[in-house]
């Protein structure tokens, strides 16, 4: 038997609007049933944020906790919510879902950058609600912050709470800022690292750049886990596979990628992960149960 893959599963996120699919969840209970069916197929991880009912990407309390109980009765996947959020919000925004639900993983955003999903903008001829177009176009002038204030401060609220952090690296410079916060005893290692790559304004979704991310990083951080969250089509199944190959993990769904195959939407977030789970294991590598994902990145039972 081969190697375990830990699959992740981001169901739904703050880089797409309802008007690009009809697949993408919205409501807690949406979310939530997406998460169980992604559960099924063989996500271990279920990455989650939330929306309010038009859509429009949220940090509300409420939101958070009637789906994450609706996803922990309905499975047993590690639940990682999101510090990242959407445009606009504050870290303390962005933070506050970690000390209200203490979840198994968290997100961690790991630096600043222009955050560009304008593009999309340019490419919708139609709208459903009268956020999404003014949502995509402000972010020509959008900087993701994550200053090392923040990072200090979400580094305080998850050690306190518990809770293991997936380090979101967009770019070469946030692995030497993992390294600064291992260094400085902020973060405890091995870290589990996801490298995000395909954002506007940050790395591509290039076979090249993952191997040297996957090299600077057993360099500079010596022990550690990691995935791969590629955005497009192209981005998430090609790096997932060479992340396969690497012997990292992978993350998909319908957070970072609308279509199964070019030019046909994904009806699901579990159809996504199937596809990746059949990639694994002709690759000889078994989808993770979640105690087994739990073990692979030592994050505690919740
Ligand atoms: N949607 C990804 C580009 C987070 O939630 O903290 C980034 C992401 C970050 O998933
Ligand atoms: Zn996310």
């Amino acid at each position: 038997m081969g190697q375990p893959v830990v699959i992740s599963a981001a169901i739904t996120g703050a880089m797409t609007v309802p008007s690009q699919s009809p697949h993408i969840p919205v409501t807690p209970e949406e979310i939530a049933r997406s998460a169980i069916e992604a559960a099924e197929a063989g996500a271990a991880i279920v990455h989650i944020h939330v929306r309010e009912d038009d859509g429009r990407p949220s940090a509300r309390p409420e939101l958070f906790e009637e789906t994450y109980e609706l996803i922990r009765n309905g499975c047993d996947a590690i639940v990682q919510t999101t510090t990242g959020g959407g445009v606009g919000m504050t870290i303390q925004e962005r933070a506050r879902v970690v000390p209200l639900l203490q979840p198994e993983m968290a997100t961690f955003n790991m630096g600043s950058f222009n955050f560009g999903i304008f593009p999309v903008a340019e490419r919708t001829e139609s709208w459903q609600h009268n956020w999404e177009q003014e949502y995509l176009d402000s972010t020509r002038g959008y900087v993701f912050t994550n200053t090392f204030a923040d990072i200090t401060y979400m580094c305080d609220v998850m050690r306190e709470h518990g809770v293991k952090p997936e380090l979101e690296v967009y770019d070469v410079g946030h692995i030497y800022n993992v390294l600064h916060c291992l260094e400085k005893g902020l973060l405890k290692p091995p870290v589990h690292v996801q490298f995000v790559m395909g954002v506007l304004g940050a790395i591509g979704p290039r076979p090249e750049e993952l191997m040297h991310f996957h090299q600077r990083a057993k360099e500079l951080l010596g022990e550690h886990t990691w995935s791969v969250a590629g955005i497009g089509y192209r981005g998430q199944f090609h790096l997932a596979t060479l992340s396969l190959i690497l012997g990292g993990q992978v993350r998909v769904g319908l957070e970072d990628n609308l279509r199964l195959a070019p030019g046909q939407l994904a009806p699901t977030n579990a159809s996504l992960v199937q596809k990746i789970a059949r990639i694994a294991r002709e690759l000889d590598r078994e989808p993770a149960s979640p105690d087994q994902a739990r073990e692979i990145l030592g994050v505690r039972a919740a």
